[in-house]
């Protein structure tokens, strides 16, 4: 499959501003890629393009794809915010022919991280995140961190996230606080 292809398709999955903000996803993973050993820019721009690909299907297509594909059964019920990572992994296999584990983890794990994540998936993280188009309370330090230590940013993003969802009282996917214990540990 040839990039340029996927670059068109999935441009055609969601409206121009979601195109916009990957776009500036792709722009920030391959800056933050710059300062890693051994990381490929092509895995990275692939998985950039390929993160939000299923951001605009609706319930029941992500649902659907749940249930046929064998993800976790747990992931429906929690917010709906987080299918769109582990079917766009799946999207990207069978659609896409992406055969890297790599890259289909760093979208698969976009939106909730794991315990130890590849450089690759907390590059596709944290470009997520920290893309110059996001602005929230602290993402300045966050910003800062990425380019030190990446988990840092890492811890600092997740604790953003599950206090955000706390403030807003919804509920918080498990594995996003078994990550954070991860890297809470990590970083001492
Ligand atoms: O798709 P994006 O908006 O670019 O970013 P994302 O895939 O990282 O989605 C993040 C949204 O998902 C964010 O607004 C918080 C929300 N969310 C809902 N429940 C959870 C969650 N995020 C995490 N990490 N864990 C959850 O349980
Ligand atoms: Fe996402
Ligand atoms: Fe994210
Ligand atoms: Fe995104």
């Amino acid at each position: 499959m040839d990039l340029e292809q996927i670059i068109q398709a999935t441009k055609k999955q969601m409206p121009l501003s979601r195109w916009e903000h990957t776009l500036r996803v792709r722009d920030m993973a391959l800056e933050l890629a710059e300062q890693q050993a051994e990381i490929q820019s092509h895995q990275v721009e692939l998985a950039a393009i390929l993160h939000d690909y299923c951001k605009f299907w609706s319930d029941e297509q992500l649902v659907a794809w749940i249930q046929e594909k064998s993800l976790p059964e747990e992931l429906l019920l929690y917010n709906k915010e987080i299918w769109h990572g582990p079917v766009g992994a799946e999207v990207a296999r069978e659609k896409w022919g992406v055969l890297e584990e790599d890259v289909l983890n760093a979208i698969r794990y976009h939106t909730t991280g794991r315990p130890n994540m590849s450089v690759l998936e907390k590059i596709i993280f944290l470009a997520d995140y920290i893309e110059p188009g996001r602005q929230f309370p602290g993402i300045d330090e966050i910003r800062k961190w990425a380019k030190l230590d990446l988990d840092q940013a890492l811890l600092q993003s997740l604790e953003n996230t599950i206090m955000f969802l706390i403030r807003r009282k919804q509920k918080v996917y498990p594995l996003t606080f078994i990550t954070r214990n991860y890297y809470l540990d990590r970083v001492k």
